[in-house]
């Protein structure tokens, strides 16, 4: 068997979390392992769909979505968490939530320049956001604390996909996890 980990992916809007989450997830499951996703489309509509995108609340959103990560985590399931999480604090929070219980947490930076990141824009929310119809948007008009030492650092807008989730799988063996 494998001990429990969660991967915590985080970036801007666009940067690719979800899409490194879904192949690292395809990867796994060829090895036998079991990973579950966490993300913005089945947590904000579901247990957080009372949250927006204040300080206050994207704070909250990290918290419970730590909380589920830890005891998904406890379970022995690789958990696979994308959120933007753009504060520090609160990503440093989980990381404590995950060490406290003796369970391994991974940050993985989705690097991605914001000229990339916008250039993709796959929902039009950065062309909303720069004509001032969505207020706050990360990386626009509200902040983004990039991780000073995340475990991983992907560069999504030079790498492959298949290059970024080799490196997961790498790290993840290399920690004896898999
Ligand atoms: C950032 C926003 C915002 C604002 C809506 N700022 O590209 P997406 O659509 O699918 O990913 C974004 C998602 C971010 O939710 P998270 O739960 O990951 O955010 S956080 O960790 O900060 O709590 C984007 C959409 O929600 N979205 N408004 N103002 N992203």
């Amino acid at each position: 068997g494998h001990k429990g980990v969660t991967l915590w992916f985080t970036g801007l809007s666009g940067s690719g979390k979800s899409t490194v989450a879904v192949a690292v997830e395809k990867a796994l499951a060829a090895r036998g392992v079991l990973s579950y996703r966490l993300d913005g489309d089945n947590i904000r509509h579901g247990i957080n769909s009372n949250l927006g995108f204040s300080a206050e609340d994207r704070q909250e959103n990290i918290r419970r979505v730590g909380e589920i990560s830890r005891l998904f985590a406890d379970t022995g399931v690789v958990v696979l968490s994308s959120f933007i999480s753009p504060y520090f604090e609160d990503r440093a929070l989980v990381r404590k939530m995950h060490e406290d219980n003796d369970l391994l947490f991974m940050e993985v930076f989705i690097d991605c320049s914001l000229e990339a990141a916008e250039s993709r824009d796959p929902k039009g929310l950065y062309k909303k956001a720069r004509a001032g119809e969505i207020r706050g948007f990360t990386g626009i008009d509200d902040p983004y604390e990039a991780p000073l030492q995340p475990e991983l650092h992907l560069r999504t807008d030079q790498m492959t996909l298949e290059d970024e989730v080799e490196a997961v799988i790498k790290s993840l063996q290399e920690r004896g996890i898999i």
